[in-house]
């Protein structure tokens, strides 16, 4: 627990992403839970720190003024930068643009798409919603042909494999597993990671 770093946040993919970002950059920070049932994003506080109301958000209190991020990518971005060579390779080069063109493939192809068809299905457009489902599947099989490596962007563990983790979660149940053999055996991998899970049960209620 360390108190000049805050992240808000709720059990949704882009809070657990940034969870899982501090927690594997071994950054220390507090955990302040939001029930979005409850509306309490939309509440004065908060929307103080982030006038979209949406989670999450991180503080750092370490400078003058406190810096706020609102982005779950620039979260990781600023965990990558805090803690070089855990979320990514350290040094320029070729290694270190795969992990950031795979970690993009996955924010712009995958998780934003797929934000979309959550949108047009809670209005009630479930066939354009199906639509893109079904090419968010298609990018997360196409992913198995990264999986030459241990991880997502090579032998090492990777902001890659943050952004890809939390959405093949909320698609595990639409995936054909057993096409997806490299997928299969990546994801028992991330998943048992214990910073992973540390992430994982950081907004859960309790
Ligand atoms: N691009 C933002 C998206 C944030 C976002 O849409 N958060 C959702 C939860 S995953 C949210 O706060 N939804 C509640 C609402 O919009 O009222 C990010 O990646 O952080």
């Amino acid at each position: 627990m360390n108190d000049q770093i805050e992240l808000y946040g709720a059990n949704t993919g882009n809070s657990l992403r940034a969870a899982i970002a501090l927690e594997e950059s071994g950054i220390a920070y507090t955990a302040r839970r939001l029930d979005l049932y409850a509306k309490e994003h939309h509440g004065p506080a908060f929307l103080a720190l982030n006038p979209a109301g949406k989670v999450p958000t991180l503080i750092d209190h370490g400078t003058t003024p406190a810096l706020i991020i609102n982005q779950s990518n620039a979260i990781i971005q600023y965990a990558d930068a805090k803690a070089p060579g855990r979320l990514a390779p350290a040094q320029p080069g070729p290694e270190r643009i795969r992990v950031i063109d795979r970690y993009f493939f996955f924010v712009t192809d995958v998780i934003a798409p797929s934000h979309a068809a959550f949108f047009l299905h809670q209005a009630g457009q479930d066939k354009a919603a199906a639509i893109i489902d079904l090419r968010v599947i298609e990018q997360l099989t196409y992913a198995e042909s990264f999986l030459t490596d241990e991880f997502m962007a090579g032998a090492q563990f990777s902001m890659a494999d943050i952004s890809a983790f939390t959405i093949v979660t909320a698609f595990r149940d639409r995936l054909e597993w057993k096409e997806l053999a490299q997928l299969s055996r990546w994801f028992d991998t991330v998943e048992a990671r214990p910073a992973v899970q540390r992430g994982l049960n950081v907004f859960k209620q309790t």
